[in-house]
C-alpha cells in the first residue's frame, strides 16, 4: 500500500507513535509518507521506501496566524493526487481529522476517495479538543473519518464521554521496539554517574504540567529520607523544568539529581535504570512508561488514565493514587532495597512489554487498513 501518515513531529508520544509506524510498515513492504511542519525527530536516517514532505506554510501581513490546517489539507490533496495514497492515517486529531475532512471533500469533485483513519492519542481528547474552543469541530472531524482508534481502553471511553461519537473505535495500543529498548550493558555510564553504585531513578517526559515533574522531585526527596542511595535522571524539557530544579533546590537533594534535557537516545539512560517514575495527572497510555519496561525497569505510577492496561500492580511495578508521594515513596523504597523484588519486577516488565511488540502490532493496523478499505 502507499500509505500516508500525517503527525507532529515531536520527541514523545503520538510523533513518536506515528514515525515508528511508518518505519514498521515500510519494514513490510508498503510505501510511507510522512507529512508534518517539521521533520519527526524519530525520522532519523535516510530510507528509501519513506518519503518525508514538509508541510509548506507561507505567510502574509495579514495572517497573525498562518492557517496550518489549510496549507496540510492542500499538501494532503496533492500527495492524494500525485502519489496514489491508499490511506491517509493521521495521529492526534486537531488539526488533523479536520484538515483530511477537508482534503477528501476537496478530492470528491474529482471523483477520488481515500479513506482517511484518525488515531486518537491523548491530549487531543481529554485536554484540547474537550475544550470549548474546539469541541464541535473535534465531533464532526472524528465522526467523518472512515476508521478511528484509541491507543487505550480508557481513552476509546473517555472519548465516547467527552463527544457524541457515532462511530466504533477500536483500540489499538502503542506498541515497542523490543530489540531497540532492551537493557545493554552501559556500565561506565552508571560508574560516571553513581561512583557509590547507588541505584539510579528516571522519569522521562516533556516536563508539561500534567507530568507532576515536582512530585517525581519530591518522592525521590522521601525516598532518600528513607535510607534509600539512589539517583535521580530527570531525562526532557519543558515549562515545568524550571519548578522541578527550584523543588530540587528547596529540598537541598540537587547534588542527587540531574537534569539530562532532551535526549535522542533514551534507551541508554533506561538501560542504566534501576526505577521509572511516572506520577502524570493525565496519561491515556504512557508511551514512556512502556520504554522503561522494555528495557526492564519496574514503573513507580499513577492510577490514571491508561497506566493501569501498561504497568500492573504489584507485578510490574505499583501504582498509587494521583498525587501520593507517600505511597510512591514507600514502593520504590520497597523495590530498590529488596534485590530479590527488584529483580522479579524487572523481569515481569519485560515479559509485559513484550505484549506490546511492535511487529504484533504493526499487523493489527495492516488489518485494519484492509477493513476500513473494503467498507467503503
Ligand atoms: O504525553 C504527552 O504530553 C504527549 C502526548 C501526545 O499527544 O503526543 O502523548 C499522548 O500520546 C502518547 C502516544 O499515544 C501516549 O503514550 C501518552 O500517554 C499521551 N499523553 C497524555 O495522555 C498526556
Amino acid at each position: 500500500m502507499n500509505i500516508g501518515i500525517v503527525c507532529y513531529p515531536t520527541f514523545g508520544g503520538s510523533g513518536v507513535v506515528a514515525t515508528e509506524l511508518a518505519k514498521g510498515l515500510a519494514n513490510r513492504g508498503h510505501k510511507l509518507h510522512i507529512l508534518s511542519y517539521a521533520k519527526p525527530a524519530r525520522l532519523d536516517s535516510f530510507r528509501t521506501d519513506i518519503a518525508y514532505h514538509e508541510v509548506d506554510l507561507s505567510t502574509y501581513p495579514l495572517f497573525e496566524f498562518p492557517p496550518y490546517d489549510l496549507a496540510l489539507a492542500n499538501m494532503m490533496v496533492q500527495l492524494i493526487q500525485f502519489e496514489n495514497i491508499d490511506i491517509l492515517h493521521v495521529h492526534y486529531a486537531i488539526p488533523h481529522a479536520t484538515s483530511a475532512y477537508l482534503a477528501k471533500q476537496i478530492l470528491k469533485e474529482e471523483a477520488k476517495d481515500v479513506p482517511v483513519i484518525t488515531t486518537l492519542h491523548g491530549t487531543d481528547i481529554t485536554l484540547v479538543g474537550s475544550d470549548p474552543t474546539y469541541k464541535k469541530v473535534v465531533d464532526f472531524s472524528i465522526n467523518q473519518s472512515d476508521g478511528v482508534t484509541a491507543v487505550s481502553e480508557y481513552l476509546k471511553e473517555e472519548t465516547y464521554r467527552l463527544f457524541d461519537i457515532n462511530k466504533d473505535i477500536k483500540v489499538i495500543p502503542n506498541f515497542i521496539d523490543l530489540e531497540r529498548f532492551k537493557k545493554s550493558k552501559k556500565e561506565h555510564f552508571k560508574k560516571a554517574i553513581c561512583p557509590e553504585d547507588e541505584k539510579i531513578v528516571t522519569h522521562v517526559s516533556n516536563f508539561r504540567e500534567v507530568k507532576r515533574v515536582t512530585d517525581v522531585v519530591s518522592t525521590f526527596s522521601k525516598m532518600l529520607e528513607n535510607g534509600v542511595k539512589a539517583k535521580l535522571l530527570m531525562v526532557g524539557d519543558g515549562p515545568e523544568r524550571t519548578k522541578a530544579e527550584n523543588k530540587c533546590r528547596e529540598l537541598g537533594i540537587c547534588d542527587q539529581v540531574r537534569f539530562l534535557g532532551k535526549q535522542d537516545q533514551v534507551e541508554e539512560v533506561l538501560s542504566i535504570s534501576d526505577l521509572f517514575m511516572i506520577p502524570s495527572g493525565s496519561e491515556t497510555f504512557g508511551l514512556a512508561a512502556l520504554e522503561a519496561m522494555s528495557c526492564s525497569v519496574p514503573v513507580i505510577s499513577s492510577n490514571i488514565g491508561g497506566l493501569p492496561e501498561v504497568n500492573i500492580h504489584g507485578e510490574t511495578g505499583y501504582l498509587c493514587e494521583l498525587g501520593d508521594i507517600d505511597c510512591m515513596a514507600q514502593h520504590a523504597t520497597e523495590i530498590l532495597t529488596d534485590e530479590k523484588l527488584q529483580q522479579k519486577m524487572s523481569k515481569a516488565a519485560r515479559k509485559r512489554a513484550e505484549k506490546f511488540e511492535i511487529d504484533k502490532i504493526v499487523t493489527v493496523y495492516e488489518d485494519y487498513y484492509e477493513d476500513v478499505k473494503s467498507s467503503l
